[in-house]
């Protein structure tokens, strides 16, 4: 399945809809969002992440260190580690050492990176089981004069014995997009060091040398001497610098070709690079075959690795690299890998799904294929499959009990905002190097403080509030917020969620003033405002529902209520840089709709036709599924979530209505989309139990329109019936009794007539947007009319005209809410002359 999509995603794009591949169809995310875990705790004023493994310590003994340390770097490698704090004569006695003999002495556990720390009477003393260990020491001392209780520097004695459990953790830059500047690299491979990851392989899918067509060329001079940089930052701070090369999309599995890698790898030798990769992910044709890639890899482990000497064993990420669509039988290329591939070669997996959950289950399928701990490529917080989202949440859904036994480590792929995931990063440190003791919301909260030190609240505001992907790999978000239907509004509950909003309103200003790191304020910056944005309509939204329940105030009531709507730019601005879908921006669209609802029943005394997508799918009645009713054929409901047998998509008319026309626009487009029920039937129903169709089976019919004798139905629906597909289904259109110009009742003359009936569709969702002028017919006994309309930039012409067209009478209307009374019983049209977004004509009788 994964093959189609291979060379449009080799070529890097990730446009689904222009490809003729279908992307988004290929991926199965489980749309469930599980709640965040683990509890926030009280640290003392101590701060080390990872969290140690074993850290006791005696706060009735203090070292004062604000003159520094004299230190002994017993086997002279760590002069340029202390750039930190001060390193003088005078200061505290610092010993720093490391190898097997005095490890062993001890007691530091035989694990590279393993080392102990201790503060006593002596002074302090590293000691690393290797020279990593002993940098990973110093990196815990360093983060100690960092925390809040020794920042005026009184350093407690301790002791802390610590060790990492997975040998293998860092990052993957394997994401599609714009890949990392050369600043935010190094910044994150400082970052790396800092918190004891120890690997950074790099593998940006549109870096064109890394993948197709050019990983057979030589890297220019420019982009050489940065990898360079990089790996001499990556020798700094103790980071295996792993290059990857993508060359499944066009390899021959000939001799000129494997010279040709071998060529590519000496080139990459010859700049500093000891650890490789090979990725033959999202390829498509002959690269995809197993007993090629495993000749391959087995190969180079014999021919270059070994030759070199000192470089390590390959890494190699499969095709078949999530459960999704590996094949799990003897003759899959798990199984393959597991028979014949060097034992030493590591091999990536990202579980049951392309971005999931790490858990037992997974790696035991794997696990037992491939014959070794599998290596696990995370895909969070990638974004490159939702790029309008940022993901700032908690690090969660890694099982707390896997040891190396189950998996070699654990990389995350991560965003295209290299500072913005340091966030994330923070809690994949300290899961891989304390895999049991891993607490998200702990981990989460020191994070925090880490990266906006002095803005940290407003950066937990803004964090808190995004981490959802609304159809990706879903996350927990806003668990802090209680949000509510206008129906359960209770005083309190709005006073606490108006107090969240004036908060977030105020996290862009705060977030400018306070952090003071500009890489990152880069990063968030468009989304940053987007998120005020929100705080303030969201604050607006709550103060116009104490109106609205008040009920006494028509006229105030909607004036205000058209201030807080969101235009067309706000759509496409908030769009582009969203947060707050998974509470926050549901509660504001569904306030608005709820009080619109109320407010034109009030006014009508019927139930307006403002109709509710529903459906079987998870979020079938969220705020995704008004795009199908929103009169926009550029937006779509979709499922998130591959179809399955009695699917179904529909509307909820909100009162039994006669039925006599339905017209739904399957799919993202009607030419070639994937998404859409091959196999269907329309049917109806008055109880939402029963249900009786209205069409013929339909097969292969994107655009459905059914015309009849009416039925009375509140329930309208598109039902799954038999088919193979198993693709998302998305709508962008689901009308019932759809209005013309021929069926409103009366007659009507505007620029757009197709457009005007949505000034009387009693909806108050749908407008028309009137640039010349609407004239309607006045029909017996009509008094006058409420015209809501939208907040006027100028104010507009309202002619009342007799049979012969003569004007009656003639007013100027220049508010949003606005009455008309029937001049005389002459009176048979009215016309309004002017720019005017007309919600709706509201007839009074
Ligand atoms: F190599 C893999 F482990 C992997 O995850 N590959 C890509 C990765 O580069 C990308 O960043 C990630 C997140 O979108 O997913 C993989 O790419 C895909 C996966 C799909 F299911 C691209 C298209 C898909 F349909």
């Amino acid at each position: 399945m994964i093959a189609a999509v291979a060379c449009a995603m080799a070529c890097g794009t990730l446009a689904a809809q222009e490809a003729e591949f279908d992307l988004s169809s290929q991926r199965s995310e489980v749309q469930n969002v599980l709640p965040v875990t683990g509890k926030k705790l009280d640290h003392q004023g101590l701060i080390v992440n990872p969290m140690p493994h074993r850290m006791t310590v005696d706060r009735a003994n203090v070292w004062n260190v604000s003159e520094g340390f004299a230190l002994k770097d017993k086997q002279n490698k760590f002069a340029n580690a202390f750039g930190f704090t001060t390193l003088d004569k005078k200061g505290v006695k610092l010993n720093v050492d490391f190898g097997g003999k005095a490890a062993a002495k001890a007691g530091v556990k035989e694990v590279s990176g393993a080392y102990m720390l201790r503060i006593d009477k002596k002074g302090v003393t590293i000691v690393g089981y290797d020279e990593r260990g002993a940098f990973y020491g110093i990196q815990t001392l360093r983060q100690l004069l960092e925390s809040p209780a020794v920042k005026d520097g009184e350093l407690p004695y301790m002791d802390i014995n610590d060790y990492p459990d997975l040998p293998n953790r860092g990052v993957v830059e394997g994401f599609y997009g714009t890949p990392w500047s050369h600043a935010v690299r190094l910044s994150l491979i400082d970052f790396y060091g800092k918190f004891k990851m120890n690997t950074y392989l790099y593998g940006p899918k549109d870096d064109p040398y890394h993948s197709c067509p050019n990983w057979r060329l030589p890297y220019p001079e420019k982009e050489a001497q940065n990898i360079k940089e990089l790996i001499e930052a990556c020798n700094r701070n103790y980071v295996d610098f792993v290059w990857a090369i993508h060359p499944g999309q066009d390899i021959k599995w000939n001799e000129e070709d494997y010279n040709n890698l071998v060529n590519k790898f000496n080139l990459m030798y010859d700049l500093g690079v000891r650890h490789f990769a090979i990725f033959f992910d999202d390829i498509s044709g002959e690269g995809t075959n197993p007993y090629k890639q495993t000749e391959l890899l087995n190969r180079l482990t014999d021919e270059f690795v070994k030759e070199k000497g000192d470089v390590s064993p390959l890494t190699v990420c499969p095709t078949d690299y999530s459960k999704l669509w590996a094949n799990p039988t003897p003759k899959g290329s798990l199984a393959i890998y597991g028979n014949t591939m060097n034992p030493e070669i590591k091999v990536f997996w990202t579980g049951d799904v392309v971005c999931s959950d790490l858990t037992p289950e997974t790696l035991e399928f794997v696990d037992s294929r491939i014959k070794r701990p599998a290596y696990y490529w995370w895909n969070y917080p990638v974004t490159d499959y939702a790029r309008n989202f940022l993901l700032q949440g908690p690090v969660y859904g890694l099982d707390t009990s896997l040891t190396d036994k189950e998996t070699c480590g654990v990389v995350s792929n991560p965003m295209e905002h290299g500072e913005a995931s340091k966030l994330a990063l923070y809690g994949v440190a300290d899961y891989t190097w304390n895999v049991a003791a891993y607490n998200p919301i702990d981990n989460w909260e020191r994070g925090l403080g880490e990266l906006a030190p002095d803005a940290r609240e407003a950066y937990r505001t803004f964090a808190i509030h995004s981490c959802d992907t609304e159809t990706g790999y879903r996350r927990d978000e806003s668990w802090e917020t209680k949000t509510f239907r206008l129906a359960d509004w209770s005083d309190q509950a709005a006073q606490a969620l108006e107090d969240e909003f004036e908060r977030i309103e105020k996290v862009p200003a705060q977030m400018e003033q306070g952090c003071s790191n500009n890489l990152l304020k880069g990063e968030l910056r468009p989304w940053l405002v987007e998120f005020g944005k929100l705080g303030t309509r969201g604050k607006q939204a709550i103060e116009l529902a104490r109106i609205y329940r008040a009920g006494n105030d028509d006229a105030g009531f909607w004036n205000k209520y058209v201030q807080n709507l969101m235009d067309a730019d706000d759509r496409k601005a908030f769009e582009e840089h969203k947060s707050g879908t998974l509470k926050l921006q549901p509660f504001y669209l569904n306030i608005m709709d709820d009080m619109a609802f109320g407010f034109l029943k009030k006014l009508t005394g019927e139930t307006p036709k403002q109709y509710k997508g529903i459906g079987s799918f998870s979020n079938s009645t969220t705020v995704l599924s008004k795009l199908m009713l929103d009169n926009d054929l550029n937006t779509h409901y979709t499922s998130g979530i591959g179809q399955k047998p009695n699917d179904w998509i529909g509307v909820d008319l909100r009162d039994v209505r006669d039925v006599n026309a339905v017209t739904i626009i399957q799919g993202r487009n009607s030419v070639d989309d994937v998404d859409y029920f091959d196999h269907a039937v329309v049917q109806y129903s008055a109880d939402g139990k029963t249900w009786k169709p209205l069409t013929e089976e339909l097969t292969k019919q994107y655009d459905i329109n059914w015309k009849g004798d009416a039925v009375k139905a509140r329930y309208i629906r598109l039902l799954r019936l038999d088919s193979d597909r198993k693709n998302y289904a998305s709508v962008r259109s689901f009308e019932v009794n759809p209005l013309t110009p021929d069926n409103l009742g009366f007659a009507v003359k505007a620029e757009e007539p197709a457009k005007a009936v949505f000034a009387f569709d009693q909806n108050l969702e749908t407008s028309y947007l009137s640039k010349g002028t609407l004239t309607f017919e006045v029909s017996q006994g009509v008094k006058g009319y409420v015209l809501l309309m939208n907040k006027l930039s100028a104010p507009i012409t309202c002619k009342q005209l007799d049979k012969d067209g003569k004007v009656v009478s003639e007013t100027m209307l220049n508010t949003a809410f606005a009455k008309v009374e029937i001049a005389s019983d002459k009176v048979v049209s009215l016309s309004l002359e002017g720019t005017a977004e007309i919600f709706e004509v509201v007839t009074k009788k």
